[in-house]
């Protein structure tokens, strides 16, 4: 393709494309978001700053659950639902395996076939580039692009993991937490956590000969839920029966997420919530920063071989051996 190479391109070209809705400059401004090169970073961030300056606001949703729980196959069913209403989406599907094959991500395009084509959405298969989970500052950085072209919805979709919903919970205003029928076992374990910072939970494949045991799992969440602390005082977390296939109950979902938000909206809770989310961020970026510059600070690219072989043999305690290579670092012991 004969792109003018990144560099070439100024920051208002960029803020003016990406403002303007143009796909494809917000599309090679992610990439100077995900890039490593300090040049790339300088400019991702001149054109954020420029970017929040536009103040443009969207309606973030988290989708979580299992792999095969069938957060794709959701996402393409709700995204044509949110296209009815007239809304714009973007789609960052988050896939930790993705570094590796490549895939998965293949499989993910082809399950939201039907949105990828449209001209009112954006999708975005994001490598997680070894962080847990695959969300990262990036990440949010990512979203507030996609905010600032004009996108109504911002869909992130993340594999169900553990962490990463925590991390994701910090920039996303709600979490839809996807559970296969009969997976009510999962409750008394891991899954737990999740479920903590679920603001409703949909049972998928709630369709065919599935239909009677998502019953049986609805009953089974709702009372869990009933059992975990509050997470915004005032909102009663829902359990919804969805069938992506048979575009059951996706309706629902988008009529709950208004809800939510209009809930949010009225006693302040939105607005603290959005605030809160930046600060994160703003610790984020600083401790994202002070550990790649710590790690790729030469004398401690060197001596950290050595230092973990010492501990793993035990001749050297890992307290003894962080406080070697952080005053190899900067002096931080
Ligand atoms: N019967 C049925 N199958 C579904 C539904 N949604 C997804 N699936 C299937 O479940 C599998 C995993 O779906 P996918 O969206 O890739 O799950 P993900 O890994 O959570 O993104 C695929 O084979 C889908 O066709 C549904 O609503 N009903
Ligand atoms: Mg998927």
């Amino acid at each position: 393709m004969a792109h003018k190479p990144l560099h070439e391109l100024t920051v208002e070209e960029f803020v003016d494309g990406i403002t303007g809705g143009n796909r494809h400059l917000l599309s090679r401004a992610i990439t100077l978001v995900e890039s490593n090169r300090p040049d790339h970073e300088q400019k991702a961030h001149a054109i954020l700053d420029r970017c929040l300056a536009a103040g443009r606001r969207s309606i973030r949703i988290g989708i979580t659950g299992s792999p095969g729980a069938g957060k794709s196959t959701f996402i393409e069913a709700f995204g044509l639902e949110l296209l009815r209403h007239g809304l714009r989406v973007a789609v960052l599907a988050i896939d930790p395996s993705s570094t590796r094959s490549g895939g998965s991500i293949l499989g993910d395009k082809a399950r939201m076939e039907h949105l990828s084509s449209k001209p009112e959405v954006f999708i975005r298969p994001t490598a997680s580039s070894g962080y847990l989970g695959g969300t990262s500052p990036r990440t949010h950085e990512t979203i507030l692009l996609c905010e600032a072209a004009g996108y109504d919805v911002i869909i992130v979709e993340t594999v169900g993991v553990g962490q990463s919903e925590i991390v994701v919970n910090s920039m996303v205003d709600f979490i839809l937490l996807l559970m296969l029928p009969g997976s009510g076992d999962e409750l008394q374990g891991i899954k737990r956590g999740i479920m903590e910072i679920a603001d409703a939970v949909a049972i998928t494949k709630a369709d065919g000969e599935r239909a009677g045991i998502a019953q049986v799992s609805k009953a089974d969440f709702e009372s869990a839920l009933r059992l975990l602390p509050e997470k915004h005082p005032g909102w009663e977390r829902k359990v919804l029966l969805t069938s992506s296939l048979e575009s059951a109950g996706i309706a629902d979902v988008w009529q709950n997420i208004r809800e939510f938000i209009d809930n949010l909206q009225l006693n302040g809770q939105l607005e603290q919530m959005r605030r809160e989310q930046l600060r994160l961020l703003l610790y984020t970026i600083v401790e994202d920063r002070l550990k790649r510059a710590f790690f790729s600070n030469p004398a401690v690219a060197a001596a950290k071989g050595p230092v973990e072989q010492q501990v793993l043999s035990g001749t050297l305690s890992p307290f003894s051996g962080a406080m070697q290579l952080l005053k190899l670092g900067s002096g931080l012991a």
